[in-house]
């Protein structure tokens, strides 16, 4: 039976079992899944941007074929979480509208350009790598429908981080060109990547709210520090540099110290002055305005078949 009140609410969450969606929930639980499961999709979305500007510049097929796939991934992973939001009594539409006007926001991380090549391996090793360290905690949420979204996600995310890590390997194996682009690459994502984990725990305005509630369950700032943790063998292993000069392993802590995080640069992106902001607005609007017809012919689609069945339930 669906949950009644706080304290079936607060039982719930104790014992680590999921609310779902016609279960009594605090207002701002809702709200605050609102706005990160509609962050979340429209990241998704907005994220298709960077690679899909590469898919008829692929060197080959194969990598075509790969990167088309993966995109689309992207778009599908949107699809989800929007239907997620949605058992939350928010409609899609909504959502999107927030999107265009700005007042809902989206990963930081999109507003970089692709500049070349080896950004396509690197936003996969990096940046869906840094995405699987955070969606690994949300598949443990303890709104279900969210959980359950980001299982099937992480699966995705992880053939999307190896398909980029294969990407780099081959290039770091090729030419002293190939090489050099794929330094320049991680030269200017990895810091925006250490970003897409949010502020520093004692700058994070949800974080102790989520955390008691359960949809976090690690912190921004330890999260980062797993993702700083898994990384950096990887680099060496591609034999190419992280540029943090403060980079070191620390024996008594376990886990490597890294420097400081231009923040500036951060709020800057989140707030819209990022690169590529406008841009990737101005793309989304433009491609929901020209997909109109389809929507319209859906559901004109759906009204003829409503009516056709009405029509044969009536004389049959
Ligand atoms: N960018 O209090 P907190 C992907 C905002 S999917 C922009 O710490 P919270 C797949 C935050 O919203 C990547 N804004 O917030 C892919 C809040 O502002 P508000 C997306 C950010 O929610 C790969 C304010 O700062 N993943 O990459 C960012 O507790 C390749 C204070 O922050 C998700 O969305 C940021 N990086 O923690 C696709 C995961 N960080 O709303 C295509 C779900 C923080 O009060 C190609 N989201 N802000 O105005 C989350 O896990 C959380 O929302 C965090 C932030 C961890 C992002």
């Amino acid at each position: 039976m669906a949950l009644q009140d706080q304290a079936e609410f607060d039982a719930v969450i104790a014992a680590d079992d999921k609310i779902e969606p016609t279960d009594w929930m605090p207002d701002g639980y809702r709200k605050t899944l609102i706005r990160q499961i509609g962050q979340h999709a429209h990241s998704e979305i907005i994220g298709m941007q960077p690679e899909g500007n590469w898919i008829s510049r692929a060197p080959t097929l194969h990598r075509k074929a790969i990167l088309i796939a993966k995109v689309q991934d992207e778009g599908g992973h949107g699809l989800y979480l929007y239907s997620a939001a949605e058992t939350l009594g928010v409609t899609r539409d909504q959502l999107v509208a927030a999107l265009h006007a700005g007042s809902h926001k989206y990963s930081s991380i999109f507003n970089y350009p692709t500049l070349n090549w080896a950004d396509i391996g690197t936003i996969g090793w990096l940046v869906d790598g840094a995405a699987i360290t955070n969606q690994v905690m949300l598949s443990r949420s303890s709104y279900g429908p969210y959980s359950r979204a980001m299982v099937r996600i992480c699966k995705e995310e992880s053939f999307h981080q190896r398909q980029g890590y294969e990407l780099l390997i081959r290039l770091c194996e090729g030419s002293s060109e190939q090489k050099a682009m794929s330094q320049d690459s991680i030269d200017r994502w990895w810091w925006p990547a250490l970003m897409m984990f949010g502020p520093h725990d004692s700058d994070s305005t949800h974080s102790a709210e989520s955390t008691a509630w359960k949809i976090k369950r690690v912190s921004n700032d330890d999260l980062r520090q797993q993702f700083v943790d898994a990384t950096v063998p990887q680099a060496d292993y591609l034999g190419l540099h992280i540029p943090d000069p403060d980079l070191v392993w620390n024996e008594e802590r376990g886990h490597y110290d890294f420097g400081p995080i231009d923040w500036e640069e951060f709020w800057q992106v989140v707030k819209g002055n990022g690169p590529l902001n406008r841009e990737r607005l101005d793309h989304k609007r433009a491609a929901w305005d020209d997909g109109a017809w389809v929507r319209e012919a859906a559901v004109a689609h759906a009204e003829k078949q409503a009516a056709r069945e009405f029509e044969s339930r009536r004389t049959a």
